[in-house]
């Protein structure tokens, strides 16, 4: 089960265009099921840790400001091979490398504005989803 879920957030670049139903669209379009969503206005704090894999990054700074610039929707996402699904409908992490038909090619404003994040592991998927959901609140 765990290796079919994975973790997603609907940035703050698309939510404030309203885009938060289009990427869903696109997701479900995918063969991803939404199990878990909630819109939440991230706290620095939770931000910072949410990417302090990143924290000796030049760009962290900046990246926890965008993050908290704005409401967030993280979501749960299942179906076959969950991570490799919505990794390959998200698109390059550049909006500029990224494959036509992908929601960063035709959503993302910047390397950094780039409307979606999905986890890159199973491993990673885990934590992440913990990070944001108690148990109870994923509905499969
Ligand atoms: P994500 O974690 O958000 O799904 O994206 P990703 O794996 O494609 O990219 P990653 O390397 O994990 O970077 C995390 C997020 O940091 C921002 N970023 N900015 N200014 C820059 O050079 C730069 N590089 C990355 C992006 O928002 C990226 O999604
Ligand atoms: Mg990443």
């Amino acid at each position: 089960m765990a290796a079919n879920r994975t973790f997603s957030i609907i940035k703050p670049d698309a939510t404030r265009r309203n885009l938060t139903g289009a990427i869903t669209a696109m997701l479900e379009e995918a063969g991803l099921r939404v199990v878990a969503s909630k819109r939440i206005r991230m706290s620095r704090e939770q931000a910072e840790g949410f990417y302090a894999v990143h924290k000796d990054r030049p760009f962290f700074a900046d990246l926890v400001a965008f993050m908290i610039s704005g409401p967030v929707v993280v979501q749960v996402l299942e179906g076959e091979n969950a991570v490799k699904r919505n990794r390959d409908i998200m698109g390059a992490t550049n909006p500029e490398n990224a494959d036509e038909g992908t929601i960063r090619k035709r959503f993302a404003e910047s390397i950094e504005a780039n409307s979606v994040h999905g986890s890159d592991s199973d491993e990673n998927a885990a934590a992440e989803i913990a990070y944001f959901f108690k148990p109870e609140e994923i509905v499969g």
